[in-house]
C-alpha cells in the first residue's frame, strides 16, 4: 500500500521545521528492497515509526494524523531520506515529565529495522530541539571533575592517562589488584574491563577492598591522585545498586575518584539512566561493547557510532569510548573525530545537521583500542586536541618493562605532541617512551621507519 499521500510532504522546508521547534528531524541511508519505490518505502517508514502499520486501520481520527511522522526530503541517487518526528510522539516520564532515548529508538530504530520492503536503513543523524534537548537529563559530571581531583587545570586540563585491567578476564582478586597498583604508580586512570564484574574467580565483595587498597598505597607514593572506573553493569537495576552502594562505601572518603562503568550497548538505555539518575555525584563512563553491530560500516541497519555517541550525550554519560579514528585496533576513520566534536562542544555540525547544545555538559571522548605511546601523536594530531580519556590496555601492559613504565610512557607521547617534538628526538630524552619503541617494535616499523638506528636500538 503506498502511503506517501498522508506519511510524506517534500514541500516541507528544514529550516522551518528546526525554527518550528516541534519535530525531532532524523536522516537515514536507506535502500528499498527489489520491487519496492523509494518514495512509497520512505512513507512506509515514517508511517510504522510513528501512527501507522501496513494497512489503513478505522480507529484514526484527525487528531492521530496530526502526529504522522513525514519524509520531508529524499534523495533516491544517493538513498537519502529524511523523517520529521513530531515531538508528541516521544513517551515522557510519569515521575517527571522528561524525555527518554528507548522512546526514541522504539519509534526511530524500532519496527522499521526489520520491514520487508527495506534492504538498508542506517540512521546516520538527528536532530533534537531546545523543547525536547531540554527534557533530556545530559551529563551530570564531566571531565572538569576528574580534572579537578587530579589537580589539573578546569579548562584543557588536558590527558587523562588510563588502563583497562588486563588480561580481560581471569584475574583473582589479588593479582587482579596488585595490576592496578603497577599502573597507578605512572597512570591516573584505571577502568574495569568490560565484562569484569563478579566473576566467582574474583567476586566484587573480595576485589574492591584491594583495589581501594592499590589506590591509597598508589596515591601515597605518587602523591597523586587516582581514579578508578568501576563497572556496574548488571541486568537487575538493584543489582546494579548493589554494586554501586557497596563500592562506595569501600571506597568511603575517595568515593570521588570513583566512575561507573556501564555497558551501555548492551545494556540498553534503562541501565545507563540507573546508573546517571542514581549516582549523580558519580562520572559515567558509558562502554559500547557490541555497537559494532549495528554501527559497523558493515551493518545496514541500525544507526552509526556517531548516532550512538550523540545519544549517549543525551542520556548523561560523563564519557563514551569514541573509538581511535583509524590509529588503534578497531573500526574507525579520521573523520570520526566529528563524533568527538559532537558530543564534547556546545555547537557542532553532524553528516546532516548542526546542533545546538545549549549549556548540556559535554560527554569526554574516550580513546580505547589497541593504543599505545607510538600511535597517540598521530591521534592527538588529527583530533587536535589531547582533552581526552586515553584507557590503553596492551599500550600500558604490553610495555616491556612495567605497568607503570607504560602509564609513564603514554603522558610522555601526550607531552611529546603538545611540545610539538619530533617523537624520536624526544625518545632521545625520555626512556620509557623510548622503551615503548621496542615494546612495540611492529608499530614502531610502520609509524616510524629507521627507529632503531636514530635510537641506537638494535635487534
Ligand atoms: C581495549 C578494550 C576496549 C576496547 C573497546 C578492549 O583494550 O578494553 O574495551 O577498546 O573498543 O577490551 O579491547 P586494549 P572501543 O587497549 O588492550 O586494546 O573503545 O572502540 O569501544
Ligand atoms: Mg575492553
Amino acid at each position: 500500500m503506498d502511503q506517501s499521500a498522508r506519511y510524506s510532504d517534500l514541500s516541507l522546508k528544514e529550516e522551518d521545521l528546526i525554527k518550528g521547534d516541534k519535530h525531532i528531524l532524523v536522516a537515514y541511508h536507506m535502500q528499498p528492497a527489489t520491487g519496492y519505490g523509494y518514495l512509497e518505502t520512505a512513507s512506509h517508514i515514517a508511517a510504522e515509526s510513528s501512527t501507522g502499520t501496513n494497512v489503513e486501520v478505522c480507529t484514526t481520527d484527525d487528531f492521530t494524523k496530526g502526529v504522522d511522522a513525514l519524509v520531508y526530503f529524499i534523495d533516491e541517487a544517493k538513498g537519502v531520506m529524511k523523517v520529521a518526528y513530531p515531538n508528541d510522539l516521544f513517551d515522557r516520564n510519569v515521575i517527571d515529565g522528561r524525555a527518554m532515548i528507548v522512546s526514541f529508538l522504539t519509534l526511530a530504530i524500532g519496527n522499521n529495522q526489520g520491514q520487508g520492503d527495506v534492504k538498508c536503513l542506517k540512521m546516520h543523524d538527528f536532530y533534537v530541539p531546545w523543547s525536547m534537548l531540554r527534557l533530556f537529563d545530559g551529563p551530570s559530571k564531566d571531565i572538569t571533575d576528574l580534572w579537578d581531583i587530579l589537580g589539573r587545570p578546569r579548562v584543557n586540563g588536558g590527558y587523562i592517562a588510563g588502563t583497562i585491567i588486563k588480561p580481560k578476564l581471569g584475574l583473582r582478586p589479588e593479582p587482579f589488584a596488585k595490576a592496578a597498583y603497577q599502573f597507578w604508580l605512572g597512570g591516573d586512570f584505571i577502568k574495569n574491563d568490560e565484562p569484569q564484574g563478579n566473576q566467582v574467580f574474583c567476586p566484587t565483595k573480595k576485589v574492591i577492598p584491594l583495589v581501594y587498597d592499590a589506590m591509597k598505597r598508589a596515591m601515597d607514593e605518587t602523591g597523586q591522585a587516582k581514579l578508578f572506573s568501576a563497572n556496574i553493569t548488571a541486568d537487575d537495576h538493584f543489582e546494579m545498586c548493589a554494586r554501586a552502594d557497596y563500592i562506595l562505601e569501600t571506597f568511603g572518603p575517595d568515593a570521588n575518584k570513583v566512575a561507573f562503568l556501564v555497558d551501555g550497548y548492551v545494556g540498553g538505555p534503562g541501565m545507563v539512566t540507573t546508573a546517571r539518575r542514581q549516582y549523580a555525584d558519580q562520572y559515567l563512563h558509558y562502554h559500547r561493547a557490541g555497537h559494532g553491530a549495528v554501527t559497523s560500516p558493515s551493518a545496514l541497519r541500525g544507526y552509526t557510532a556517531f548516532v550512538l555517541s550523540k545519544m549517549s550525550r543525551l542520556q548523561g554519560a560523563s564519557g563514551i569510548h569514541v573509538g581511535t579514528m583509524g590509529f588503534g585496533k578497531m573500526e574507525g576513520a579520521q573523520d570520526d573525530k566529528n563524533i568527538a566534536y559532537m558530543i564534547e562542544r556546545d555547537s557542532a555540525d553532524g553528516p546532516y545537521y548542526h546542533q545546538e547544545w545549549h549549556g548540556m555538559k559535554p560527554t569526554t571522548p574516550i580513546i580505547s583500542g589497541g593504543m599505545n605511546a607510538l600511535r597517540l601523536p598521530g591521534f592527538f594530531e588529527n583530533l587536535g586536541h589531547g582533552n581526552v580519556i586515553n584507557t590503553s590496555g596492551g599500550g600500558s601492559y604490553g610495555h616491556i618493562d612495567s605497568p607503570a613504565a607504560g602509564a609513564i610512557s603514554l603522558r610522555q607521547s601526550y607531552e611529546c605532541w603538545k611540545a610539538g617534538a619530533d617523537p624520536i628526538e624526544y625518545a632521545k630524552e625520555h626512556k620509557e617512551f623510548a622503551r615503548a619503541f621496542e615494546s612495540f617494535p611492529g608499530d614502531a616499523d610502520k609509524i616510524f621507519p629507521g627507529w632503531r638506528d636514530k635510537l641506537g636500538v638494535h635487534k
